[in-house]
């Protein structure tokens, strides 16, 4: 095991990762920017060093500055947590030419995968259903409209660089594509300095399900059962649970297997989740692969038993999983509710301030994971998002009972939070009986 790593992050995965460090003996160094000197993790840490100014181009996303604080402080290996560099190949294989581990998968996986175009013929070759649409890119507008035509409507045209719903547009007709293929060709070349299209039949009203997977450097390929997490507002998940409640048996193997398939298929190594859209007849679609340890994490954690981070750093030392699939139990149901310091009542503006008041729940069944305490500023310059509650209880009614009592006892001062969002959601008949889709915030709670 690594006798040292440092942590290219900050706020709740900082602290997150140093804990798993603490509990394995290993030491933890963090790096922090200006606007995150007085945080927790980092006076948690056993080191800390900063990176630069607040905002995160010239701190958290700047590689020269977080290479130079590993080497000057004798890192091993580099936990990237997610968001920032975590999904930036690039970054991969310059820890690799500085000798320095990268907790996460090879540059040459996150490459592949990062590419949609390439991750979708990839899981076609291992007879993984993917939406039907395009094999490769798409050139041009004739094109969009000759497959569209093929296909039928309605279409999304997406970026092949994109992922977690940007560079997306839908388009019901030919006349739409026009306007959807120009339009999402344009944000794609802003946002991720790559233009290049593909496009699928757009899945009406899906439901969004993910398989956690772990791959060790040996070959062994586990999974950790699924997350769903259907229930998101622009593309940001507000609560996340496991098991999906409407799968069988049955379809939960064959979602299970699938994602096993497509990660071996990378030849990926570490932890990673593999996406499905799902529709209304319960046919599924992979959609992408996220080569990061996600913010859901501790769902999963919480009905297999299993230690996430802890793994992560086993495996990038070079250790097997000493597990068999069939040790992999999945007991209960967990949910997530992510905790954003936003306003509901002006559209989920950012909440920014200083917290006077920070009461976090407790009791049986209840996880909280936050970098917050009394005292503690939310800076705008990063994600609003201040904590997670995760519950885990017997069954689904009980893990919604325990986490409107954990909701309720919360309290955190004076900014404004999605906690009354979650409340409503926690209470509506449609979350209730899980009949809902990825456009039931939009539809059911305004
Ligand atoms: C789709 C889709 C419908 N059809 N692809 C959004 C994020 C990115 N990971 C993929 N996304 C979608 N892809 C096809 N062919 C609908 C979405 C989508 C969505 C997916 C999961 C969760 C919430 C969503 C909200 C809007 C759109």
């Amino acid at each position: 095991m690594f006798s040292r790593i440092l942590i290219a992050n900050r706020g709740e995965i900082a602290l997150r990762v140093i804990r798993a460090c603490h509990e394995m003996g290993v030491e933890a160094v963090a790096v922090f920017s200006q606007a995150d000197e007085d945080a927790e993790y980092v006076r948690l840490a056993d080191e800390a060093i900063c990176i630069g100014p607040s905002g995160p181009a010239e701190s958290y996303l700047n590689i020269p500055r977080i290479i130079s604080a590993a080497e000057v402080t004798d890192a091993e290996a580099i936990h990237p947590g997610y968001g920032f560099l975590a999904e930036n190949a690039h970054f991969g294989e310059i820890c690799r030419e500085c000798g320095i581990a990268f907790i996460g998968p090879s540059p040459e996986a996150m490459r592949v995968l990062g590419d949609k175009i390439a991750a979708r013929a990839l899981a076609s070759r291992v007879r993984v259903p993917v939406v039907p649409g395009s094999d490769g890119e798409i050139t041009s507008e004739d094109e969009a409209v000759k497959i569209a035509n093929k296909i039928g409507y309605p279409v999304i045209i997406k970026a092949a660089a994109g992922g977690g719903g940007r560079g997306m547009r839908v388009a019901h007709n030919d006349i739409s594509l026009h306007g959807a293929f120009a339009a999402a060709r344009a944000e794609a070349e802003v946002a991720f300095k790559n233009g290049t299209l593909y496009i699928e039949k757009f899945i009406v009203e899906p439901r969004h399900v993910e398989v956690q997977i772990m791959v060790d450097k040996t070959g062994n390929a586990l999974h950790f059962y699924e997350r769903d997490c259907t229930i998101q507002r622009r593309h940001q998940k507000l609560i996340e649970e496991s098991p999906c409640p409407i799968l069988d048996e049955s379809l939960r193997g064959e979602l299970c297997k699938a994602a096993l398939r497509v990660v071996k298929e990378a030849d990926y190594v570490n932890a990673g989740t593999v996406e499905f859209l799902l529709d209304k007849d319960k046919n599924y679609y992979f959609i992408e692969v996220n080569t990061r340890i996600q913010v859901e994490h501790p769902v999963t954690e919480m009905v297999t038993g299993h230690d996430l981070i802890k793994w992560q750093l086993k495996i990038a030392a070079g250790q097997a999983i000493n597990l068999r699939q069939k040790d992999i139990h999945h007991t209960g149901v967990a949910l997530e509710c992510r905790i954003n310091a936003e306003d509901p009542a002006r559209n989920y503006a950012p909440c920014p301030g200083t917290i006077s008041k920070f009461v976090p729940p407790g009791g049986m069944g209840v996880r909280v994971d936050t970098h917050l305490h009394q005292g503690s500023i939310v800076s705008p310059y990063y994600d609003s998002m201040v904590a997670k509650v995760i519950v885990h209880q017997k069954n689904r009614e009980e893990a919604i009972a325990t986490m409107k009592r954990a909701l309720r006892e919360f309290r955190i001062e004076p900014i404004k939070t999605t906690i009354p969002v979650c409340l409503d959601i926690l209470s509506h008949n449609l979350y209730l009986k899980s009949q809902v889709d990825t456009s039931f915030i939009e539809q059911e709670m305004g």
